[in-house]
């Protein structure tokens, strides 16, 4: 076929995926198309694990086996009914983690084992053996009595602490491994005698993992032969979805036959469990008994329907476990396809149940039971044992790292939508922030901004000179954001097509052919990103004089990146396409991820590694906190879009990514004002606060909706700009610690249940709290405020209000109401300029609110804001307290090195009482008094121009009259 007709063809391909799209987008009907996306009946493994049902496991611990070398504990395990051995190894982790692998011993090829998402291999700490019989082993995990108990028969462990079991492993018996063989239809020793040998030798070669025991008295007893026989027929029925499988049009050939791994995990005294996102669900996990299990795919799901447990965009296999005693956390680190199903004895009781059982002490502990089930690959499981919520974060980040460290800019406000037509637009748009008074930091450009859907490319008309649309940016401290999706057109006159074809970067499809697929562009290649080597050519097309067009203000998003194939298979790629020695089905999950590494190497790499990269990525895995922001995709403009995008990312924040958001007014749909000004009231105090619109709704600039809604609007972005100083500082936070940023209340109230399951508030660090509006037409709202010891200060009026309780509080369309922890010393630059990079060297106020005991604690952190320079010490940390009257900065980091211009315009004491008289004391020994002023309604201390520069120490007293 000629080039032009290949084109023709494709277009006609593409044609019918194009028009539905649009209309569906037009027409208004919101649903997801359910039957695009598999259920777990649907997913032959889902299916035949979930058929086994609880009782006593097959395994058997074969104690004779078990070797203990200082930090490693292995042991083999027999699975009685098919005697094929896996092998146990378990693992103490530093930091109170325990880590157990179980793989077949002797596997006919080598299982898939997920790399780079840790980032070190994790230190070990000395196992030692407590006891030993013929039942089972009981180890010493390090100094805290806990220790590990492994039953021989079946197979079982618990781990515990004192005369606590914290979790037990295979209890419910559920473990199981389907162990790679080869295919009976063609090998089966059952139909001929030449096939019968081939079989016989492989039995012979792998003999090492049959019990000779078992085998022994197979031959000789006919009854354990009748029994095979009947596994066998069991098997054969199934059979058919273990070798391959279809799904609407599409075949997956699964040329390795079955190779699910599941495994089950109790939780005794265990009410609550979180995380496992992404899901548009609520941020306390339901039970899934009379549904679907929650399932772990990255899916581009058109129109995703909300409290679903269906896969979306990204998949972190990490799920916490709460009671008010101690938080746990299960990482199970598997690349492919899973579900989770999470059960309950307590499930359905109503509060009357439960204290009737409570009553009549018939109360069984509370017991929440978790079962994991991958297509393929390992069990390779972290448990985390706290035992606090903040031990647990720690714990998880020393296995996949912390939040990256944003440039400050990136915690600004982002204008999107697709698509910014053309260079004018850009400008217009951008010359609108300012005529209405708005900031914003990032402007940014869809796909329509290419040339032909070509990353790294600019449409020729429309972006004829984006140098000069960058420079403009450039010149008022602001910057840009171009999309850079993972499918590449296959166009023999596109350079980055030519040359990933030419150095073999692409996937292969199952006949070694690269494997394309239809996405925006037509036809597509989808680059093997688990390459090291296609990530470091992929990371040097960054590079200024390889992205023609760029500049250091432009920066980057990752969409489609599941990835998105329009003609695959649940709109994403066939998981018998090919990655060098692996199947895409091993490490789908995992695509994303790396689409994201090598798009922030690239833009470190681009300045020569000085400059911190900001990359948003719709896909992702564990660890993908590394990389940058995620947002929770296509959500859509309506009331309750808005109200899941707390728990979707309270939820991510769980699991170590901070950097969060949802589309600002909604993707889908257009929003009423009011919803419009509610969601950016919310977005305002989300850590990725970006609005977005999709191609066919009306545009919704902030100023295009009256005055009135224009100053809303521009209120809650001000809000935003004010609070930068504070926001910068939960990153850095998050980047040195793993503590989330946006945070459900009961990470830090973890003994109080009123917070276990709040939906609709949340903390950003520790000190604040926020109460969105996000009912539509809401005359108030009811916050629960909690920790018995605690005051809150509405950060509008001042006024303080006692934890813990339910406070109703009257809202009109201005309202985001707002908390500050008495106890805590906010800053805030007030004075709110064009861009974050324009606030740089302002003066800060201090917002001291203090709790019943008169004393506040907080902190500031001050950097460059954009290189990497803060590795080098290069930056201000200082500790902010206030006690006996007395506030001081005392220096947190002595030998760093940074100054700032920057210094105190103000000090707002909220809960103080009137001083006679106010002297600063700086660090050179010069005292001064300062002006004040005092409202007693509201017992508001504001001290006027202090003046002290923001980097030093100083103390101000404050002396009663
Ligand atoms: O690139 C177009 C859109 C993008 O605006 C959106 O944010 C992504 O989530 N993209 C999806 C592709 C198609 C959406 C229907």
């Amino acid at each position: 076929m000629s080039q032009r007709l290949v084109a023709t063809h494709l277009v006609d391909m593409m044609a019918p995926v194009l028009v539905l799209w649009l209309v569906m987008s037009l027409s208004g009907t919101w649903a997801v198309d359910k039957g695009n996306f598999k259920t777990c009946d649907q997913s032959a493994f889902c299916k035949r694990q979930r058929a086994l049902k609880p009782g006593e496991s097959p395994y058997r611990a074969l104690l004779e086996t078990m070797e203990l070398t200082g930090t490693r504990l292995t042991l083999q395990l027999i699975n009685d009914n098919n005697k094929v051995r896996l092998l146990l190894e378990l693992y103490r982790l530093q930091g109170n983690i325990t880590r157990v692998k179980i793989n077949e011993l002797k596997p006919l090829k080598p299982r898939y084992e997920v790399p780079d998402v840790l980032i070190r291999e994790p230190p070990t700490e000395p196992l030692s053996l407590l006891s030993q019989d013929e039942n089972g082993v009981v180890l010493s995990l390090g100094s805290e009595s806990q220790r590990v108990i492994v039953s021989a028969r079946p197979f079982r462990l618990d781990i515990m602490e004192g005369r606590e079991v914290l979790m037990s492993l295979n209890s419910r018996g559920l473990l199981a491994f389907e162990h790679l063989r080869m295919r009976k239809d063609t090998f089966s020793y059952k139909v001929t005698s030449t096939v019968a040998s081939v079989w016989d030798n492989i039995k012979r070669v792998f003999s090492s993992q049959v019990d000779p025991e078992g085998e022994k008295k197979e031959e000789a007893d006919p009854a354990s032969q009748a029994e095979k026989a009947k596994e066998e027929e069991e098997e054969e029925k199934v059979e058919a979805g273990m070798w391959e499988e279809t799904f609407k049009s599409h075949s997956d050939s699964k040329p390795n036959g079955p190779s699910a791994i599941s495994l089950d995990f109790s939780l005794p005294g265990v009410e609550h469990v979180y995380g496992i996102p992404e899901h548009a669900d609520t941020l306390r996990l339901k039970t899934t008994e009379n549904g679907d299990p929650y399932r772990l795919y990255n899916l581009d799901v058109f129109q995703y329907e909300l409290y679903n447990p269906m896969a979306l965009y990204g998949a972190v296999p990490v799920m916490l476990a709460h009671n008010a005693q101690r938080t746990t956390g299960i990482f199970w680190l598997n690349a492919a396809e899973t579900w989770v199903d999470i059960s309950s004895n307590t499930a359905g009781k109503t509060v009357f149940g439960k204290m009737l059982d409570y009553v009549q002490g018939s109360s069984e502990t509370p017991q929440t039971d978790v079962r994991w089930i991958s297509e393929s690959g390992i069990i390779d499981v972290f448990i985390m044992l706290g035992p606090t919520p903040k031990d647990v974060f720690s714990q998880y980040a020393s296995l996949t790292g912390t939040q990256s460290f944003p440039p400050e800019a990136a915690v600004g406000y982002h204008q999107c939508r697709w698509n910014y037509n053309d260079q004018e637009d850009v400008t217009s748009v951008d010359a609108g922030f300012d005529e209405h008074d708005i900031p914003y930091d990032y402007i940014w450009l869809d796909i329509e901004h290419t040339d032909g859907k070509r990353y790294f490319t600019w449409d020729p008309h429309k972006f004829a000179t984006p140098k000069e649309m960058l420079q403009g940016l450039m010149d008022k401290k602001r910057k840009m954001v171009a999309i850079v999706d993972p499918h590449i057109k296959v166009d023999s006159n596109y350079k980055i097509h030519n040359e990933i074809r030419n150095r073999a970067f692409y996937i292969k499809n199952k006949d070694g052919g690269d494997y394309e697929g239809w996405c925006w562009p037509g036809s597509a290649g989808y680059p093997d990103f688990t390459r090291a080597d296609m990530r470091d050519w992929w990371a040097s097309m960054f590079a200024y004089d390889q992205y023609e067009g760029s500049m250091e203000n432009l920066y980057a998003w990752n969409d489609m990146n599941e990835p998105s194939v329009f003609n695959g298979p649940e709109v994403t790629m066939h998981k018998d396409a090919v990655h060098g020695a692996w199947e895409h089905r091993d490490m789908h999950n995992l695509y994303g991820f790396y689409v994201q590494m090598a798009t922030a190497q690239g833009l470190i790499q681009r300045s020569g590694g000085v400059e911190r990269p900001f990359v948003l990525t719709r896909a992702f895995f564990a660890g993908s906190q590394r990389y940058g922001a995620v947002w929770t995709g296509d959500n859509a403009a309506e009331w309750e879009h808005l109200k899941i995008s707390i728990p979707m990312c309270l939820s991510l924040g769980l699991v170590g990514i901070s950097f969060c958001g949802a589309d600002v007014g909604g993707f889908f749909k257009s929003p009423s004002t009011e919803l419009l000004v509610r969601w950016y009231q919310t977005g305002a105090y989300q850590p990725f606060f970006r609005a977005h619109a999709h191609l066919d709704t009306p545009r919704r600039e902030p100023w295009l909706f009256g005055p009135e809604n224009t100053a809303l609007i521009r209120e809650a972005v001000r809000q935003r700009y004010t609070l930068l100083p504070y926001w910068y500082q939960q990153f850095y936070h998050a980047h040195r610690t793993g503590q989330p940023i946006m945070r459900p209340l009961w990470v830090e109230y973890p003994q109080d249940p009123a917070t276990f399951a709040l939906d609709d508030e949340f903390l950003i660090g520790r000190d604040l709290l926020v109460h969105p509006v996000t009912e539509e037409g809401a005359r108030g709202v009811t916050a629960y405020l909690p920790g018995k010891d605690e005051v809150w200060f509405d950060v509008h009026t001042f006024q303080k209000h006692n934890g813990a309780q339910n406070l109703y509080i009257p809202v009109t369309i201005r309202s985001i109401p707002v908390f500050q922890r008495g106890g805590s010393i906010i800053p805030r630059k007030s004075r709110v300029r064009r861009s974050s990079s324009c606030m740089m060297q302002d003066p800060y106020t201090l917002y001291v609110a203090l709790n019943p005991q008169r004393t506040a604690t907080g902190e500031l952190y001050i950097d460059d804001g954009h290189t990497f320079n803060y590795e080098k010490k290069e930056f201000i940390h200082r500790k902010l307290f206030f006690a006996n009257n007395m506030l001081s900065s005392v220096n947190l980091a002595p030998d760093s090195q940074f100054s700032t211009q920057s210094w105190f315009e103000r000090i707002i004491i909220l809960g103080a009482s009137k001083p006679g008289k106010v002297t600063l004391k700086t660090a050179d020994g010069q005292e001064s008094q300062l002006e004040f002023d005092f409202d007693a309604s509201m017992s508001v201390l504001t001290l006027r121009k202090p003046g002290m520069n923001a980097g030093l120490d100083w103390n101000v007293m404050l002396q009663l009259p």
